[in-house]
């Protein structure tokens, strides 16, 4: 829904563009519309009134564009920002990548002129991003501390949510990835951008928390009984998480106490946890495999040692990671490593599960390539494993309301 007690601002340098823009917006019901002619007087703006919407142009002569943004970045802006430009597709698909190192909600970088028609689709998309954001942690939240976190966990506020992974060929649910929450005893939500880092400060700390979010997610599949048949279960772990000693037979031994088969159990690696022992974490690697545990690529395109990885240890699947699928129909870089990634596991034999899928479009784009697996905003997010109805087997995109 519109907030229309919130404003719009628009930020371009010349006056013919911001009039026509300005003009859009009064033909979508939009009233409280604002303009500034370049970077100073838009803070200006934003700093005295609530907007919910930016337009920007960023090449302007006085504090262009990337000014308003680094100014936005600041503030944590949780609006939406839309950036426009003259130049020629290659270079505002560069752009945008660019933007989005900011922790901002940058919606798309646009050509100028602006159709009534495209800035209909930019307004509805940002009320998309912004209702998804409203669930999602806010930016730039710092990281928990060790004691806190600790005292959260041990009030029992660690639970698994779980997101879809829908097999593109069947359009039947093929499993879940379980992603990490923290609820705080007033029942707010925090994400693991803010405490998966904390943890794996300490082998101990990450290590106790992957346990317990197995345990977590293992619990809930177990009051669904028989009904989960083949469905898999994908958990993120550190590298850090297999340095410890006895993860492997810990896994298998409360799997198999849970009654679920280690062939339904995916581990995906995350290379998030620097560390310099290779040869111990591709052992661990190895005896998860031996124990029959599924091994996946996480974040595949955005390591170095990915490729390394793939030739050293029995993988069963990659994930490309998102950053590519999200934009890879606007920019014919990400759409490269996206087929490149997909091909290389065909090549190679293993799944490939394309993450950050949020249209038709792009599922449509990766299915067409041959990828195996889809997951994403398109179908569904992470959610607690009772709101959904996967007994039906069938989790269909674009029903989110
Ligand atoms: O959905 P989301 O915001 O939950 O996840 C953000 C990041 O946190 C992802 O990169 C994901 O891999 C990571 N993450 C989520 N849950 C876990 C977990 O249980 N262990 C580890 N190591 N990382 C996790
Ligand atoms: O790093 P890892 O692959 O574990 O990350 C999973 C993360 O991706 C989680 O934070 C999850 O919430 C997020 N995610 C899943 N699907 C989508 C999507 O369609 N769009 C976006 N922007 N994020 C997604
Ligand atoms: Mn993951």
């Amino acid at each position: 829904m519109s907030d229309f007690q919130q404003g719009i601002l628009v930020v371009d340098d010349q006056q013919v563009v911001r009039h026509t823009l300005a003009l859009c917006l009064q033909n979508l019901g939009f009233t409280r519309i604002y303009q500034a002619e370049n970077g100073r007087e838009a803070r200006k703006i934003l700093s005295s009134h609530s907007i919910r919407c930016v337009f920007c142009d960023l090449n302007m002569p006085v504090e262009d564009g990337f000014e308003v943004l680094k100014f936005l970045d600041a503030q944590a802006y949780p609006g939406a920002i839309i950036l426009m430009s003259g130049e020629e597709e290659e270079v505002l698909a560069s752009t945008a990548n660019l933007a989005r190192l900011y922790q901002l909600n940058i919606i798309e970088c646009v050509a100028k002129p602006l159709s009534f028609a495209t800035v209909k689709r930019l307004l509805s998309a940002s009320e998309r991003e912004l209702d998804i954001e409203a669930n999602h942690a806010p930016h730039s939240l710092p990281p928990l501390t060790a004691k806190l976190l600790k005292g959260y966990i041990d009030k029992g506020g660690l639970s698994a949510f779980f997101q879809p992974q829908i097999s593109l060929s069947s359009g039947r649910l093929k499993g879940f990835e379980v992603l990490a929450r923290l609820f705080k005893p007033d029942d707010s939500m925090v994400f693991p951008d803010q405490f998966i880092p904390t943890a794996e400060k300490h082998l101990e700390s990450i290590t106790d928390l992957t346990k317990r979010v197995i345990e977590c997610a293992y619990s809930d599949i177990n009051q669904y009984g028989k009904d989960i048949g083949n469905l898999s279960f994908a958990f993120n772990i550190s590298a850090k998480v297999l340095e410890a000693a006895n993860f492997p037979q810990w896994l298998q031994a409360t799997t198999a106490q849970y009654q679920l088969r280690p062939e339904q159990v995916i581990c995906e690696l995350t290379e998030t946890a620097f560390t310099t022992d290779q040869a111990t974490i591709d052992t661990q690697m190895l005896r998860l495999k031996m124990m029959k545990f599924k091994l996946s690529i996480d974040d595949f395109g955005t390591g170095y040692s990915s490729i390394a990885q793939l030739h050293s240890v029995p993988f069963d699947e990659l994930k490309v990671d998102k950053r590519f699928v999200l934009d890879c129909l606007s920019n014919t870089k990400s759409a490269a490593v996206v087929e490149q990634s997909i091909q290389l596991a065909k090549a190679i034999g293993v799944n490939v599960v394309a993450e950050g899928i949020e249209n038709q479009e792009v599922c449509d784009f990766v299915k067409a390539l041959g990828c195996d697996i889809g997951q994403g905003y398109f179908y569904a997010k992470p959610e607690p494993l009772s709101v959904f109805d996967w007994r039906a087997a069938s989790i269909q995109g674009g029903n989110r309301e």
